[in-house]
C-alpha cells in the first residue's frame, strides 16, 4: 500500500469537488442494495468513467457502461483524475471507472476486498474528500490483523502489488473535522482499471 498524505492541497480539493458536483448533477447518488439480501448499503454511491461499479439484489456486484437509475452512460472522468492516475499509480493503461462513495452521519463501510476486476495487476487509487475516514486496511485474509489510518481531505491510497488484494473498510466518519463540503461527511473516489489491457 502507498500512501500519500495531502496530495490534493486545498486549491485541488475545491477543484475536484467542483468536479464532482458537476458529475452528480449528471448521475445522482443512489442508495446501492446488497447483492441477495436486498440491504440498502450506508453509503450512497454514483460513478464517473466508461464504467461504473453497482450492485443490487438480484445481479450482485457488477460493472455497467450505465447508472442504474438514470440509464444513462456515466459522466466522463475528469482530466485531474486521469492525470493523478498516472502520476502515482504506476500503470500503463487508464483507469476505467471511478466509484464515488458518500457517506453521511453514521455511514460505514465492512472490511471489503476490491476483486470485481478483471485486471489486478493494476492498482486501485481512492482520493477522500470531507471529513477525516477512519480506515482499516489487512491482509489477504479476512482474519489477519488489521491497523488503522485516519484518511483526510486531500489524502491519497493506493492498493498495489501485494497490497492489492488487502482487506480494507471504513469503520466511521469523524464528523466536523472539514470545513470543504459545506454538507459535511465524506466522498470517497476510487479508481479502478476494469479489462485485461489488450
Ligand atoms: C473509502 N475505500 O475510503 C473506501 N478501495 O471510503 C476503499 O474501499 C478503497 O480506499 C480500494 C483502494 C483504496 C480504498
Ligand atoms: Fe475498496
Amino acid at each position: 500500500m502507498q500512501y500519500f498524505p495531502q496530495k490534493l492541497d486545498p486549491g485541488g480539493q475545491s477543484a475536484l469537488l467542483g468536479e464532482l458536483r458537476r458529475i452528480m448533477a449528471q448521475a445522482p447518488l443512489y442508495t446501492p442494495t446488497m447483492p441477495r439480501s436486498g440491504r440498502p448499503m450506508s453509503v450512497r454511491m454514483t460513478n464517473c468513467g466508461p464504467l461504473g461499479w453497482v450492485t443490487d439484489k438480484e445481479r450482485g456486484y457488477r460493472y455497467q457502461a450505465t447508472h442504474p437509475e438514470t440509464g444513462k452512460p456515466w459522466p466522463p472522468m475528469p482530466q485531474m483524475l486521469l492525470d493523478l492516475w498516472h502520476d502515482v499509480g504506476g500503470y500503463p493503461f487508464p483507469p476505467e471507472a471511478c466509484l464515488v462513495n458518500y457517506y453521511a452521519g453514521p455511514a460505514k463501510m465492512g472490511l471489503h476486498q476490491d476483486r470485481d476486476e478483471e485486471d489486478f495487476a493494476a492498482p486501485v487509487l481512492s482520493v477522500s474528500l470531507g471529513d477525516i475516514g477512519v480506515f482499516r486496511v489487512g491482509g489477504r485474509s479476512r482474519k489477519d490483523p488489521t491497523r488503522k489510518l485516519e484518511l483526510r481531505s486531500g489524502d491519497v491510497v493506493v492498493l498495489d502489488g501485494e497490497d492489492r488484494l488487502a482487506f480494507h473498510g471504513i469503520d466511521r466518519i469523524l464528523p466536523g473535522t472539514s470545513e470543504l463540503l459545506l454538507e459535511g461527511g465524506r466522498f470517497n473516489l476510487t479508481l479502478r482499471r476494469v479489462s485485461k489491457p489488450s
